[in-house]
């Protein structure tokens, strides 16, 4: 009776641990091996350590589950709990997203976290609107130009192809004189192979992920912004959670956050190394090629202020104020 009883209870302890954990799949759009992914792991695994295994997440890098231009909707509908997008893959939605793609507003890592503590407050009211809650952000590198040639200029860029990975991208392509060709990173090998795209806009590390020696030769640093991936949670799914298990997974994000960011600052120096010794010229962008990239970056910063208004009005003060 005794056996019997202490079997009944461990059973009922067994289903109760069972019944209180909630599995997540996360979708994540990058390699596994990229560092913001390999942050996903290191934030499930916090996520099970603070939430006393409440939370089970499932990382699903590279676009496995879905890809990157359906993370967002897939979130937003429920489909997935939570998933990590590059924020300003939004910005067709609602211009609001891209406050971090400006060029030459914010273009080290310092600046990149100011501008974000400036713009959290409204992208997170967009974000509710949308019915999303942000858990963290991390920045990529800064962003640079993929040749398979040389290029001193716009004009050496007119005609040419090149893959972009947002509405702001593809606007520096356009106004450059290039083609822009939207193109998830887990396509970019089979785009550049297949001659669908001739280079693009990225960081290092998108080109180390991908190895990119391969069908190109030429990088070119400029680094004129650094773009956030972020980690999203379907607000209802957030509202349902208890105070403590959103504490928890609130601690794992800012902690996740602080480490990817600090790993991000880290490897960038790396990437160019890895693309240098793979063959690729690393270098700065001429100063004619930059002037051409400033004033493209002045237009497209004001015309984000006039397409944002209020908001967009109220980050860029904030920023110019810290
Ligand atoms: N890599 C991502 C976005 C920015 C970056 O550095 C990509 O190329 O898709």
């Amino acid at each position: 009776m005794k056996k019997l009883l202490i079997a009944a209870a461990s059973a009922s302890v067994l289903f109760a641990s069972a019944a209180q954990a909630e599995k997540w799949d996360m979708p994540m759009a990058y390699s596994a091996t990229n560092f913001h992914s390999e942050h996903g792991v290191i934030f499930a695994d916090k996520v099970r350590e603070y939430t006393g295994g409440k939370i089970d997440i499932t990382i699903h890098p590279g676009g496995s589950l879905f890809g990157g231009g359906d993370i967002k909707r897939a979130v937003q509908t429920g489909q997935a709990p939570i998933g990590e997008r590059i924020m300003s893959a939004h910005a067709n939605e609602d211009p609001i997203y891209n406050w971090d793609n400006l060029p030459f507003l914010a273009t080290t890592y310092e600046a990149g976290a100011k501008l974000w503590e400036a713009a959290k407050g409204p992208v997170n009211k967009h974000l509710n609107d949308s019915n999303l809650v942000a858990l963290y952000t991390c920045p990529w590198p800064g962003q640079g130009f993929y040749f398979k040639k040389e290029v001193n200029s716009a004009a050496d860029v007119a005609g040419t192809k090149l893959r972009s990975y947002n509405a702001a991208t593809a606007q520096v392509i356009e106004s450059l004189g290039g083609t822009p060709v939207q193109i998830e990173a887990a396509e970019l090998t089979q785009a550049l192979a297949t001659g669908v795209a001739d280079g693009f806009i990225s960081s290092g590390s998108t080109g180390y992920d991908r190895k990119v020696w391969e069908h190109l030769s030429h990088y070119y640093k400029v680094s004129a912004w650094q773009p956030r991936n972020y980690v999203m949670v379907n607000k209802g799914v957030w509202d349902a959670l208890d105070a403590d298990t959103q504490a928890g997974l609130q601690k794992a994000a800012d902690e996740t956050s602080a480490s990817c960011a600090a790993k991000s600052e880290e490897l960038s120096a790396w990437y160019y190394d890895q693309l240098e010794e793979n063959g690729m010229s690393v270098v700065d962008a001429s100063p004619e090629f930059m002037a051409e990239l400033q004033a493209i970056g002045a237009t497209m910063q004001a015309e984000w202020l006039e397409s944002t208004g209020e908001d967009g009005k109220a980050i860029m003060d904030a920023y110019k104020g810290m």
